[in-house]
């Protein structure tokens, strides 16, 4: 199998698919050939796609979205939807970053230019790919934890706690939508609704810490006009209920996505910093078990290494990019695809939403 893929993005999440893609010829014996680098900057493109080991680079959309089988949407969220549609109305298969979009409105766009192609699609909610996650949804699927009742998610970061952390696109709605919301909450999202259910009603609150930061390089002030901390009540339409809280200015925490959920007969604990680790309390609450999930017989852990021998971070990478590389080639519909993203967008909506009117909102009446 031979496949030519487009970036746009050399950033951190550039780096991360691009080290995934240099993997996937360890495991499979699939050739995928990194054919062209789009960035804004000809120089500094140029400079990426040689570090990167793409064939070429460019700075025409119209070029880079012709040159390539499967283009790769990673750059800043306000690029999501106009890069992506281009790709589309190219005829290329799309993989997007999370968040999908700015808003379900702009995520509506992409779905039905999707929906008007042969396309693969994809959104980039890679924490799917994690073996001990794939593991409990398993076990809450086959029951084993009884009815879910409650589903608590944590995503937390340090990044922007020091106030003299440079602003970026990242702290402007215009250019990101949301702040730790759209970041960090996306995934949290993602996963309650993987592992839960579809969400009905939400109530936010979402909070600005530190309501300027200097320019990159430079001294001048500038507005951040995004939550830096966000924390919603969430009723599933199933009956079970939730709660998620996300922040960018956690001290001490530099990266810690932990889930939880609680079941008539069990809970389910799982936690970033040990990956390779399920925490399990069975109905007979005889204490909790920590469950080794590495290994081929685990769900998600078919292509890796024998029991012990511990996964990374990366691999949800190579994972997500492994299964979306299969269907593109199978022409098979791939999940998280685009209306999955637009789901969880519209969730994200309805948080900020409820947070501004200060009260909660329903899900679907919000993003129709
Ligand atoms: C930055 O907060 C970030 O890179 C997120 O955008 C990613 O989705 C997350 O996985 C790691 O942190």
């Amino acid at each position: 199998m031979s496949l030519t893929v487009g970036f746009l993005g050399a950033g951190f999440m550039g780096r991360a698919h691009t080290h995934a893609l240099t993997r996937l010829p360890l495991t499979d014996d699939r050739r995928v050939e990194r054919a062209i680098l789009l960035g804004r900057d000809a120089d500094r493109t140029a400079a990426a796609a040689e570090h990167l080991g793409f064939d070429r680079a460019t700075t025409d959309r119209a070029e880079a979205v012709t040159a390539c089988d499967v283009f790769y949407v990673l750059g800043p969220n306000d690029v999501h939807a106009e890069a992506s549609v281009a790709a589309l109305d190219a005829g290329c298969d799309v993989l997007c970053e999370k968040p999908l979009a700015r808003s379900a409105t702009e995520a509506d766009r992409m779905v039905a230019a999707a929906e008007d192609s042969d396309a693969v699609t994809a959104t980039g909610f890679n924490y799917r790919w994690v073996p001990a996650l794939r593991y409990a949804r398993e076990l809450i699927g086959s029951g084993e934890i009884g009815t879910v009742r409650r589903f608590r998610g944590r995503y937390l970061q340090n990044w922007l706690l020091d106030p003299d952390a440079p602003w970026s696109w990242r702290c402007s709605a215009d250019r990101a939508g949301s702040g730790a919301l759209g970041d960090l909450g996306a995934h949290v999202i993602d996963l309650a609704r993987w592992l839960v259910g579809e969400i009905a009603v939400v109530d936010g609150e979402t909070t600005t810490h530190v309501d300027h930061r200097p320019a990159p390089g430079g001294t001048d002030q500038r507005p951040v006009t995004v939550d830096d901390h966000v924390s919603a009540e969430l009723a599933f339409e199933d009956g079970a209920t939730g709660q998620i809280e996300c922040s960018r200015v956690e001290p001490g925490r530099a990266n810690d996505l932990t889930v939880e959920i609680v079941g008539s007969e069990g809970s389910i604990r799982f936690s970033l910093p040990r990956l390779n680790e399920l925490e399990l309390v069975d109905a007979d609450e005889s204490g909790v078990r920590r469950v080794d999930v590495t290994g081929p017989d685990t769900p998600g852990g078919e292509r890796w290494w024998p029991p012990g021998h511990v996964l990374g971070w990366d691999h949800t990478f190579v994972a997500e990019n492994a299964a979306f590389l299969d269907a593109v080639s199978e022409r098979e519909g791939y999940t998280p695809d685009f209306a999955t993203g637009r789901a969880v967008q519209r969730v994200l909506d309805a948080i900020q939403a409820s947070a501004k009117a200060g009260e909660r909102r329903s899900v679907h009446s919000e993003s129709r």
